[in-house]
């Protein structure tokens, strides 16, 4: 039954160009002897509308909070009660984890949620840094990270699906002060916690207007899932240069933990051959709005954060979401 939705439901993605990506879809279909598919279950289509209303509360919380969220300030802590509240009431158990050490004075929690099946020795990490600098409200950079996994785990918790592995999601703080919230959390976990997480995903800046479509190690393994979804939609991605060591990735690829992500890029510009292929402005850069006070909502390419949003399910599902068995 799961498996003929999964079916069902490749079609229809297809119809739609919304790319569900089953990776058993190819499989033939007399199998019977060979190994379990790796996984038969599809993703769901994250909607981005209700990504975009997530992105809504935090420019709202911004608005409320003399117009910025950095990791100081009271528009940070409404930005970690809003996340906070929402998973709650969507069924997740969520730590703040205050940072104590490395962090700016006064900077507030990292948010940390774990989807509590599956196995607890292999788990997945899905993050992104919810503070801002203090020029503007942030909805690029990192709203759209932010936003985007929020919409993720709660569609996880609408699923519900058989899990296989464990799934955790972080949201950091202060990562525009240098990395601090990730660094801290990393730091904190004993060498026997580091070994249990097989791979971390960072999700920073995946709405630039002008962007492109880049993935933090897309040659790596962890990347092979994040890699094939956009590959399924033809959006030829690159290796995000500009973005390297550049996120709260680094301090988890520091520790030796696979690393991977999608991003769309920040001030660097977009080339000749990108515009020929992605769209947009040559010359310019991927966010003409990258630590201003313009970006704000207008500021966000619901394509690309679309695009974003349903990577991570088709990845989140890859990872740890069971398989269906065969006869
Ligand atoms: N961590 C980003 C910095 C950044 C710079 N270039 C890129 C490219 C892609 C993603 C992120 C970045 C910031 O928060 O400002
Ligand atoms: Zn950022
Ligand atoms: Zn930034």
């Amino acid at each position: 039954m799961r498996r003929r939705f999964a079916v069902a439901s490749f079609s229809l993605a297809v119809a739609l160009g919304c790319g569900t990506l089953p990776a058993a879809a190819a499989a033939p279909a007399n199998t019977a002897r060979s190994a379990p598919a790796v996984n038969a279950l599809a993703a769901p289509d994250v909607d981005v509308t209700k990504v975009r209303a997530h992105l809504s509360e935090l420019s709202a919380i911004a608005g409320r909070n003399g117009g910025n969220r950095r990791s100081t300030t009271q528009g940070y802590r409404d930005s970690v009660a809003y996340v906070k509240g929402t998973l709650q009431a969507a069924g997740y158990t969520v730590t703040e984890q205050p940072c104590t050490s490395g962090c700016t004075s006064g900077a507030g929690p990292n948010l940390i949620a774990e989807w509590p099946q599956g196995d607890a020795n292999n788990v997945y990490m899905f993050g992104a840094h919810l503070d801002g600098v203090s020029a503007g409200p942030g909805m690029n950079d990192n709203g759209s990270g932010s936003a985007a996994l929020l919409e993720n785990a709660l569609t996880l918790a609408q699923q519900n699906p058989a899990m296989r592995n464990r799934v955790r999601f972080a949201w950091w703080t202060d990562e525009e002060q240098g990395l601090n919230g990730s660094e801290f959390y990393v730091r904190s976990l004993s060498s026997t916690q580091r070994s249990r997480i097989r791979a971390y995903y960072n999700f920073d800046m995946v709405a630039s207007t002008n962007g492109g479509y880049f993935i933090n190690r897309i040659t790596t393994s962890a990347a092979a899932p994040m890699k094939a979804y956009w590959d399924s939609l033809g959006l030829q991605p690159e290796e995000n240069t500009e973005g390297a060591g550049r996120s709260d990735d680094y301090p988890f690829q520091q520790a030796g933990i696979p690393t991977s992500g999608y991003a769309m890029g920040a001030s660097a510009r977009k080339t000749s051959a990108q515009a020929a292929k992605w769209g947009g402005t040559a010359g310019s850069a991927y966010d003409p709005c990258y630590h201003r006070s313009c970006d704000t909502l207008t500021n966000v390419n619901t394509t690309g954060l679309n695009r974003a949003a349903d990577g991570i399910a088709h990845t989140l599902w890859q990872q740890a979401v069971s398989s269906t068995t065969r006869d």
